[in-house]
């Protein structure tokens, strides 16, 4: 009998480890910290073997394929030996594609995923399709390959799952940009980050379509190095604007969201989706959680929620959309950001930065000489209160961190759901 060997056992490894189990593998699920409860319980009832605290060697390197979960570094010590090794290391998209006849939907990019992902999901429910949602937005595909058949797939594929992915074909592939992003897990080389991200385009032949932001930089200058197979469909405001609705038509706001509707609208034609339904969609779909989210108004200041916001250029974008004067609330774990990208954002829409984080320094450093009041906190109670006191009537308070939220919460949805508590208790 094959061994598959499933690292980590979060989202990503328990659904792999369970549709390993039905495809009849010896199947071994190992992850180095504690397995959380509602994982540990499909575990075992599945009849999965499994340990936690540890990663032991003499169980994991006989191995004849492993299933890495995205979180885990290439750079860790255990897959390092596996590689040296010669152990085929593979992602649970890649692993779970092997045993569905789906369309395969795929959405990369630095920034937009959730947002099209959930978008394109929408138009296709509307659609009437048996659809499935899956990936980076917080569903494992293999658990849904185990136990539903749905005909598409819309998958949000994060960096770290295209790295381990070889064989997998996206029918349709969507790259919506590429910013510099979690380049501590790249060699801080921003060009394997692109590398990476350009991986959804693999395997793909004519009968494949490829969309992609035309007029983002990076991409473009990629286009022009590679020969890609798949039939291309590219969108951006000049020329190439797919729209069937006017801009302000849209439910979705912000000149970002007019970029990833233009990518949905584009994915739903390529499935042979009626215009009116594609037209209709774009109007009524709701948004996602976290993202430029409206908490309320106190006192006369708007606070909205962006905790998801985790990166530079997303931030820039959400200052973009700010018609009032704001107060910035920003920091967390750093992943080797540039914050140069928003200081003509920054000097021109805010008066009061308010730092939220464990080490504030870097931000100090960067910020600290640009003439605003600025306040250092290490704690969401004291930014919030801080940002009650600096706002006048007519400001907005914006949550938009730049930043992972690991520092200080348990995730973005975390870290904007604290936030949002204690506006609502201001
Ligand atoms: N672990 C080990 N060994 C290690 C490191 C970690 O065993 O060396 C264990 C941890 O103890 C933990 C498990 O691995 O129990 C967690 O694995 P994971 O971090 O890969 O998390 P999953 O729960 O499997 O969720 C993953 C994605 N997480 C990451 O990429 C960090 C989820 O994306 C995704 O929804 C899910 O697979 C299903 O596809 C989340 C995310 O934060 C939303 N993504 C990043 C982002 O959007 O910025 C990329
Ligand atoms: P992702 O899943 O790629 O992290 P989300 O849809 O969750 O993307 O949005 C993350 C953040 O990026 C939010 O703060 C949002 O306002 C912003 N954003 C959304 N779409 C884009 C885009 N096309 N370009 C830049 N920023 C965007």
């Amino acid at each position: 009998m094959k061994r598959i060997v499933i690292l980590g056992a979060g989202e990503s490894g328990t659904g792999a480890a369970i549709l390993a189990k039905e495809k009849g593998y010896d199947v071994f699920v190992s992850d180095y910290g504690t397995i959380q409860e509602p994982y540990r319980a499909l575990l075992d009832q599945h009849g999965i073997k499994w340990e936690d605290g540890k990663h032991s060697e003499e169980l994991i390197l006989n191995a004849d394929e492993v299933v890495k979960s995205p979180g885990i570094p290439l750079t860790a010590p255990l897959i390092k030996k596996l590689q040296a090794q010669g152990t085929p290391i593979i992602s649970e998209i890649e692993f779970a594609a092997r045993y569905t006849n789906a369309k395969m939907i795929c959405i990369t990019g630095s920034n937009g995923k959730t947002t099209t992902t959930s978008l394109i999901f929408y138009i296709l429910k509307q659609a009437g399709l048996n659809v499935g949602l899956a990936g980076n937005i917080g569903n494992s595909l293999a658990l849904q390959v185990a136990h539903e058949q749905h005909d598409y797939y819309v998958i949000e594929l994060s960096s770290f799952q295209l790295d381990n992915m070889y064989d997998f074909k996206a029918d349709i592939a969507i790259l919506l940009n590429i910013t510099p992003d979690h380049l501590d897990r790249y060699d801080f080389k921003f060009q394997n980050y692109i590398d990476a991200k350009f991986r959804i385009t693999r395997n793909q032949t004519k009968e494949d379509s490829f969309i992609y932001w035309a007029e983002d930089p990076i991409i473009d200058r990629e286009m022009k190095k590679l020969q890609l197979g798949a039939t291309l469909y590219p969108y951006g405001f000049t020329q190439l604007n797919p729209l069937p609705v006017g801009e302000d038509e849209l439910a979705l706001k912000g000149k970002h969201n007019v970029l990833n509707s233009m990518a949905a609208t584009i994915a739903a034609n390529v499935v042979g989706i009626k215009k009116d339904i594609i037209r209709e969609s774009l109007k009524t779909f709701q948004g996602v959680e976290h993202r430029l989210q409206y908490v309320a108004t106190v006192r006369g200041v708007r606070y909205i929620n962006d905790s998801k916001a985790t990166n530079v250029n997303s931030c820039w974008y959400a200052l973009e959309s700010m018609t009032t004067p704001t107060v910035l609330i920003l920091g967390g774990k750093d992943k080797g950001n540039d914050y140069s990208e928003i200081d003509e954002l920054v000097k021109a829409k805010c008066h009061t930065l308010i730092f939220m984080g464990l080490h504030n320094e870097k931000l100090q450093e960067h910020f600290g000489s640009f003439g605003l009041t600025i306040i250092d906190t290490d704690n969401l109670h004291d930014a919030v209160q801080a940002a009650y006191n600096a706002a006048h009537e007519g400001d907005t308070v914006l949550l938009s961190p730049c930043c992972a939220s690991f520092d200080l919460f348990k995730s973005y949805e975390d870290r904007g759901e604290q936030f949002m508590a204690a506006v609502r208790k201001l």
